[in-house]
């Protein structure tokens, strides 16, 4: 390597300096989250040329050591000699702070998010990284080192004439990120996404680690496949996933939907293949479109009658599964976590495209059509009936003062601060947390069998359900936009259930609940799972609880395995008397909590991962859930 410092080096040197010594700027943070960011970073650039039409696959591989490889077969980075650099162009690419990108060229850059800084951003954060790059009959590589190369770019070997691609391997630095890691569910879930909306793309995703797996995402329908998908876990109201395509100044434009037979929206939007959770222009031109499309419809075939109203747009919307996919050259973000799509020309191009070829759609589906205007009539009759009824129990506490439920055991102390309240499954277990709490900072609410899935009802039904309506008073707060977390009557809303599938169950629709109608408890920090213990262990009048399998093992190996240990299962909080319940998970001194924390990214990406990839299925719901639980211990001391 020539020693010589250009200034061009010094730039370089001053860039990748930048780079570590504020990660966050560049990669959002350095925890897990950034950890898996650096493959996003990477797989981005070859879903670029996937996009150009000249790349068809991309290999991601864990290694055992939890560095990464990536391998696409587009056109491989140019390794002729770049002008200005005097650098073949890939070194440009992996050491000059945003050379990574790609405008022009007939392209979409697909990094339009927050952190769409490309590959010299993953290098300097990499214990090593090596580029390979095949072409020509050539296989040219280099090495770099916390993004200094180690090497010139040389030829390594030959490979077939017609070969072309890029392979890049790396290494996370262990001095910058506190996780390293990689998480395979995670990566799976976003490469899916990339395939999903990528038509064609096959992504193929190896874990080398302990325990192997392959898979291959490869979807020849793109986001209507993509639709389906979301679908899997409800019925859908009709078999045609309604699709509109099309292109107009400059904006491609793709949608897919259809509806199901739930009551929740989930629309995902996209620009560039980066997902907005915050909506945007896009997102603005589809509802005008849908809205204005439907109620076209439904008057000019007679199944909204003149002296009716107007179907509001979240009436069409109910129970809808959509995706909205544009391609922007130079997307505009904007508010506050710049998730939000501004470009103004974007709204009419999707407005146009999709009332265009929905209305063509709808006159040629006449029997769908129905459906779904049905169904949007009937959802706009429950709204006006869930008003109604929301209007009366505002009314009511205005009048009355916030009545408790009667099943509430409050505490005395009524500073919020101080008081918590265990929401508990069953009446036993709850009566026997009321005789075992500290009556003047802990209330019991105890609620009875299975709570309602608010996913899965319609307003109504759930502002009219008695164990939801009794958390609602008890909290104070409000709900929806009377929502004001200052009313709050206890700081810590603690979950109770049982140790089993049918208590995670529980305390899954406990937080799906909590998520959809009063976030921002999670979001400060107010919800807590209480944890029993699994076990009770007695020997020589001496007690151990345990809180997991590994605990109990290593308790027996501590006092030893014998006949005169009585190991003790709990099947559930009812079989502890009360003075156990209070040692065990009650007492604030003693127990474990498990804080639900989940930060604003985290909140508004669940929209895609927890309501509708998981569906009803409950167990990666818990884990995920579980995944973003903190444990507190003994959080008073
Ligand atoms: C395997 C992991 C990640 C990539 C390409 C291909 C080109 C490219 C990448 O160009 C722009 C242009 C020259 C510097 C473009 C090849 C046009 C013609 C490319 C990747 C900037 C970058 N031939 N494949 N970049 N250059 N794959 N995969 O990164 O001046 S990045």
């Amino acid at each position: 390597m020539s020693n010589e410092y250009g200034a061009d080096q010094i730039q370089i040197l001053e860039g990748l300096e930048a780079v570590r010594k504020r990660p966050g700027m560049y990669i959002g943070s350095t925890s897990a989250r950034g950890l898996h960011h650096l493959v996003y970073e990477i797989v981005d650039n070859a879903v670029d040329e996937a996009l150009a039409g000249v790349c068809d696959s991309i290999v991601v591989q864990i290694h055992e050591d939890n560095s990464i490889t990536v391998i696409d077969d587009g056109r491989g980075i140019p390794v002729d000699i770049q002008k200005k650099a005097g650098k073949p162009a890939v070194e440009v690419v992996f050491t000059v702070l945003h050379a990574g990108g790609k405008f022009g060229g007939g392209g979409y850059k697909v990094s339009g998010g927050l952190h769409g800084v490309g590959a010299s951003v993953v290098n300097a954060l990499s214990e090593w990284l090596e580029v390979e790059v095949y072409t020509g009959g050539k296989i040219y590589k280099q090495r770099y080192e916390r993004g200094i190369p180690v090497s010139e770019l040389t030829v390594v070997g030959t490979c077939q004439e017609e070969k072309h691609g890029t392979k890049v391997t790396f290494l996370p630095d262990k001095l910058i990120f506190e996780e390293t890691v990689y998480d395979y569910a995670t990566l799976q879930l976003r490469l899916r996404e990339t395939a999903f909306l990528t038509k064609n793309l096959k992504i193929v995703l190896q874990d080398e680690r302990e325990e192997k797996r392959e898979e291959t995402f490869h979807y020849e329908g793109g986001i209507r496949e993509f639709v389906t998908y979301l679908n899997k876990s409800s019925l859908p109201l009709y078999s045609e996933v309604i699709s509109c395509e099309g292109m107009k100044d400059n904006v491609s434009v793709e949608v897919a939907m259809q509806h199901n037979d739930s009551y929740t929206e989930n629309i995902y939007s996209f620009v560039n293949n980066v997902n907005t959770p915050e909506g945007g222009t896009h997102l603005a031109g589809f509802r005008n479109a849908l809205t204005k499309t439907f109620n076209d419809y439904a008057r000019s075939n007679k199944l909204l009658k003149d002296n009716e109203a107007n179907l509001s747009g979240e009436d069409i919307r109910e129970g809808l599964t959509a995706i909205i996919s544009v391609k922007v050259e130079e997307p505009q973000f904007e508010g506050q976590t710049k998730q939000k799509l501004g470009n103004s020309e974007v709204r009419s191009v999707v407005d146009s495209i999709v009332s265009e070829q929905l209305t063509y759609f709808l006159e040629q589906n006449p029997a769908t059509a129905k459906v779904i205007c049905e169904k949007s009539i009937l959802a706009q009759r429950a709204r006006a009936a869930a008003r109604k009824a929301r209007d009366l129990t505002r009314r009511k506490s205005a009048l009355e003062g916030m009545a408790l439920p009667g099943k509430l055991a409050d505490c005395s102390d009524k500073n919020p601060e101080n008081c918590e309240i265990y929401i508990v499954e069953g009446d036993s277990a709850g009566g026997s947390a009321k005789e075992a709490r500290a009556r003047a900072t802990q209330a019991i609410l105890p609620l009875r069998g299975k709570i309602l899935n608010v996913e899965k009802a319609r307003l109504d039904r759930i502002y009219g359900n008695a164990e939801i309506k009794a958390m609602i008073t008890a909290f104070g707060t409000g709900i929806h936009e009377d929502f004001d977390i200052s009313k709050l009557r206890y700081h810590k809303i603690i979950i109770m259930t049982d140790a089993d599938v049918d208590g995670a169950h529980i305390s899954t629709l406990l937080l799906t609940f909590l998520y959809r109608f009063m976030p921002d408890l999670i979001r400060e920090g107010h919800v807590y799972l209480a944890q029993p213990p699994l076990y009770k262990l007695e020997k020589n009048k001496k007690v151990w609880y345990a809180y997991s399998d590994d605990e109990l093992n290593a308790i027996l190996r501590e006092v030893g395995r014998d006949n005169s240990n009585k190991i003790q299962r709990y099947k559930g909080l009812g079989e502890m008397d009360p003075e156990q319940l209070w040692e065990t998970t009650m007492d604030p001194e003693r127990r474990i909590l498990k804080r639900v924390t989940m930060d604003d990214e985290t909140l508004s990406e669940l929209d895609l991962t927890f309501t509708t990839l998981m569906g009803d299925q409950v167990e990666p719901r818990r884990e995920f859930i579980e995944a973003n639980a903190k444990y507190v211990q003994n959080l008073d001391i």
